[in-house]
């Protein structure tokens, strides 16, 4: 019975779908949901094996295939444009953005499940989406869920650990510090030290993750109680899934602000392998280091002002711009402000990409979001001035290789229109995020035994050497 209605709701989520223009080629892959399970640990165990022997039969047939050249450009241009890495669960096109398995960001905006009818995705479908690479029912997602609710307590010693960081101290620190904590509770450590066989580090590689999903909402609104509230911590509700508790702990309970946490939480979660936190996370778990280990590793990438650090960045940005400029700036004005931060040696916050060479879609989204729910917001008139104005001043740099806004760009008004005004907070609500992308590609990493990562490094004279005899 549940069987019937999962196929038939997701027929009809695809007939829906199909009349989209170019969706038909996109989800070529989509694949039907034929399975009532609501577990989302049999649902892997199922699709394990199946994907070993892919991978396997990769490796065997086509292993000495090649992917391109990797040009002294590269070596010196921090790896960009070369391909080296395996990631399963999203995939990001430079003129078009992300998918995840598949799937766009309106895609998912239409076929994942939501709290409410024609509402914002759940992070929590999101999730399962990555992991096995099909759209959950409704059902499913109401499982998972519960399933992380389940596992949302922190042990004491995590909050005396945050407590023991001054007050002053950076929120992606005190966040990170708090994840660093929550290690001492790992499985996968456990398991190791028992001598766990290989073939099943992802189990408790599962378990880890899972409980490092539940519990980063919890860390991550203590450190903002603890900072911002004088401490009141605001428990989790049970009636509310993954994104709207979240604004729940935070102290946020206007639902269009949960539905922003929601569809913030989505579009945050994952951008392919090569950006710095997940790599770093990749990185940190090929050497078999467990995912809290390895996830608090890729926090402290997240914390540079290249990465993540970028959205505290914009709203600082763009609040001193209001400040030095007034609010009804005009556009000329806002031209001398661009070129003065450019002049001064800094970056234009928000905009430009490693991969990306068109608007990030994740900005649409928000953009979307902010037409629909603050179109009158002056900040948010800020920023769509800004996309007018600094694609043209960072083509005329002539070095900048994408002049459009990414991510970064547009999350910081909506959170300050709702109310969440501290930006220097902004980074640990990204990293909220990145654990579901990180985390899912970590369990695949550990069920088809992939080996420790190491690529080769050289010396500038190894690279004369070698471009002399090359000539
Ligand atoms: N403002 C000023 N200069 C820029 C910008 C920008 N927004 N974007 C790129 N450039 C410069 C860059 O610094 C480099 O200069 P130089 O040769 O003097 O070192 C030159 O243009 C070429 O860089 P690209 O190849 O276009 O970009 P790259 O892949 O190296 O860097 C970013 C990508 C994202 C680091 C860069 O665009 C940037 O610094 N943007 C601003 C910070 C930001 O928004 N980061 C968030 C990215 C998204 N995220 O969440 O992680
Ligand atoms: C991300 O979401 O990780 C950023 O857009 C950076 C990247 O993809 O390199």
């Amino acid at each position: 019975m549940v069987f019937y209605r999962s196929v038939s709701l997701l027929s009809k989520l695809r007939s829906r779908a199909v009349q989209q223009p170019g969706f038909r080629n996109s989800v070529r892959w989509l694949q039907v949901q034929t399975s009532s399970d609501v577990d989302l640990h049999s649902q892997l165990k199922e699709l394990i094996p199946e994907q070993q022997e892919r991978l396997k039969k990769l490796k065997s047939e086509h292993g000495k295939v090649q992917l391109g050249n990797i040009t002294v450009d590269m070596v010196l241009g921090g790896m960009r444009g070369m391909t080296g890495l395996l990631w399963e669960t999203s995939l990001l096109d430079p003129e078009e953005g992300i998918r995840f398995r598949g799937l766009s960001i309106p895609e998912c905006q239409k076929l994942l499940p939501a709290a409410k009818s024609g509402g914002e995705p759940l992070p929590e479908g999101l999730l399962w989406l990555l992991l096995t690479g099909k759209v959950p029912t409704k059902e499913q997602v109401d499982s998972l869920s519960k399933e992380l609710r389940s596992r949302a307590a922190v042990p004491d010693h995590v909050y005396k650990t945050i407590d023991a960081l001054p007050i002053t101290a950076h929120p992606m620190t005190q966040f990170a510090t708090g994840v660093m904590a929550l290690q001492v509770q790992s499985e996968f450590q456990k398991a190791y030290e028992k001598g766990i066989h290989k073939s099943k580090y992802w189990e408790p590689t599962y378990e880890d993750s899972l409980s490092l999903i539940a519990q980063v909402p919890i860390v991550a609104s203590y450190v903002y109680r603890r900072i911002y509230k004088n401490g009141q911590v605001i428990p989790m509700d049970d009636s509310l899934d993954y994104g709207g508790n979240f604004a729940h702990m935070l102290g946020f309970d206007d639902p269009a602000m949960q539905e922003l946490m929601r569809l913030y939480v989505t579009i945050h979660s994952d951008h392919e392998g090569g950006n710095v936190s997940a790599h770093t996370g990749h990185l940190v778990a090929s050497a078999l280091s467990d995912p809290y280990l390895s996830f608090a590793a890729a926090l402290n990438g997240l914390a540079g002002p290249l990465h993540g650090l970028a959205n505290q960045e914009v709203l600082l940005w763009i609040k001193s711009a209001v400040e030095e400029c007034g609010e009804n700036v005009s556009k000329e004005h806002l031209k001398d402000y661009v070129w003065k931060t450019l002049n001064s040696g800094k970056v234009v916050p928000g905009f430009g990409h490693g991969v990306l060479r068109k608007t990030d879609p994740r900005y649409t989204c928000q953009r979307e979001f902010a037409l629909k729910h603050l179109p009158d917001d002056p900040l948010f008139k800020m920023v769509s001035n800004l996309y007018e104005v600094v694609p043209p001043i960072l083509l005329e740099l002539g070095k900048v290789k994408n002049p459009w806004p990414n991510v970064d760009a547009h999350s910081g008004v909506l959170l300050n229109y709702y109310g969440l005004t501290e930006a220097r907070y902004y980074t640990v609500l990204f990293g909220v995020s990145r654990a579901i992308g990180i985390c899912a590609q970590l369990i695949w990493d550990r069920a088809l035994g992939l080996p420790l990562e190491r690529p080769k490094s050289v010396t500038m004279e190894w690279l004369e050497n070698y471009c002399k005899k090359a000539a």
